[in-house]
């Protein structure tokens, strides 16, 4: 196992490494340390929730595969195992929670009923925790969605029951609605048009945006929505430059080849901020554990190279029952970051100046050595300065919890 001299030994090399190339690994480290995840509160139960109503996912068009034990079943179980998987992640993060995710006392609550006090349990653990929460609202998974639409719905009272949802969240939310039908759809426009002014009665309710920032996600299609979705991406990147509602991204969303990096640049110099929802897209799955590939680093790229971080908001969007729960948070979030710190160690002036030559050859034969950079030592670096594991070494830590509390489950 790599010892902690070991660590700053190689520590040492990387840094003088990359001071040749221009690059301050301190300054970089610097960056990540002040650079939070939101972690996706529904990575730990399948997207099921605390309503007392049995809702595993029938509707909605997500899907979360996988029968692995120890699933959280209560909001005590799935405090614990978050407090497990932010011990193994280097930095200060956030906690993203579903409106069905409240603390409702074993009552039934429905959701146009669900008000703030259904969520002091978990501002109070979320304050002791020293971790910020995020919000979404809930149109899935419930019997008003299962015709398929919500928001969209032509019953109107199923959209005033929808709006009535989304309007009494208590904080900062995302909204995606699962809108869509499976088979060719003749009336888009009417769908459409009904999203619209739904949304404008929405956000007809304003809030202080230091206490509270509105966020609408688009998407390609979902399972049962093949033909048709309401909310695609031109509709919400549309509706959100109108009405100055942020934009959320979800690399999940959209058509294989498409390079989701790219759309940071296109879209923030006409929107103040952005949602990003970190995911990884598997044929036709949108939400598998995310990794460090060429998307995550397209996108981390993108935003640091554009001077972006400040207008970006991070947050993980995937669901992954077949492996252990806790892990897959660790996997993905520590992946996040990783994908980062390749980012902020770009000799970025350097590849700027052989693009202002003109240099395309030496541009790109650059880029290409500095996949081998050392950043991995200066990843463990910053685990051990950070207090958490390095390397492979939170392996044990989870495989642990999982003998001792999650297959006891
Ligand atoms: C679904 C959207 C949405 C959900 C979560 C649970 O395709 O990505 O963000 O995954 O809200
Ligand atoms: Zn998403």
């Amino acid at each position: 196992m790599e010892s902690d001299n070991t660590i700053n030994h190689a520590y040492t090399l990387a840094r003088e490494r990359y001071a040749e190339l221009g690059v301050d690994t301190e300054q970089a480290l610097d960056t990540l340390k002040n650079t939070s995840v939101a972690l996706n509160c529904w990575q730990g139960d399948d997207v099921r929730g605390f309503e007392s109503r049995s809702n595993a996912l029938s509707s909605g068009g997500i899907q979360a595969t996988g029968g692995f034990p120890g699933r959280a079943r209560t909001i005590e179980e799935l405090r614990g195992d978050l407090q497990k998987a932010f011990s193994l992640i280097p930095g200060k993060h956030r906690l993203n929670l579903h409106a069905m995710y409240g603390d409702f006392g074993g009552r039934r609550v429905d959701r146009d009923a669900i008000l703030p006090k259904h969520f002091q349990s978990w501002i109070d653990w979320a304050r002791q925790q020293g971790i910020k929460l995020d919000f979404n609202a809930t149109c899935f998974a419930h019997p008003r969605a299962e015709s398929g639409f919500t928001l969209s719905s032509k019953d109107d009272a199923t959209r005033d029951f929808w709006i009535e949802h989304v309007q009494g969240d208590p904080c900062i939310h995302n909204l995606w609605i699962p809108d869509g039908s499976k088979d060719i759809t003749v009336s888009r426009a009417i769908h459409r048009s009904f999203l619209k002014d739904s949304l404008d009665r929405i956000f007809a309710t304003t809030f202080d945006p230091h206490h509270m920032r509105d966020a609408v996600e688009g998407k390609l299609f979902g399972i049962g929505s093949e033909s048709f979705t309401v909310g695609s991406y031109e509709f919400y990147l549309a509706y959100s430059v109108t009405r100055n509602v942020m934009l959320c991204v979800d690399m999940g969303h959209f058509h294989p080849t498409e390079v989701v990096g790219d759309k940071i640049s296109a879209i923030l110099p006409f929107s103040p901020e952005l949602l990003l929802h970190v995911s990884r897209g598997v044929r036709w799955d949108s939400d598998h554990v995310v990794i460090l590939n060429d998307d995550t680093r397209t996108l981390m790229e993108e935003i640091v190279r554009g001077g972006f971080l400040n207008r970006v908001h991070i947050a993980l969007d995937f669901f992954d029952a077949s492996i252990n729960r806790v892990g897959a948070w660790v996997i993905g979030t520590r992946a996040t970051l990783k994908s980062l710190l390749l980012a902020l160690l770009e000799p970025r002036e350097r590849l700027q100046g052989l693009e202002n030559e003109g240099n395309n050859f030496a541009r790109l034969a650059f880029l290409e050595e500095l996949t081998t950079l050392p950043t991995g030592a200066v990843w463990d670096y910053y685990c051990t300065v950070m207090d958490v594991p390095p390397a492979e070494q939170w392996l044990d830590d989870i495989l642990r919890y999982e003998t001792e509390v999650l297959r006891i489950r």
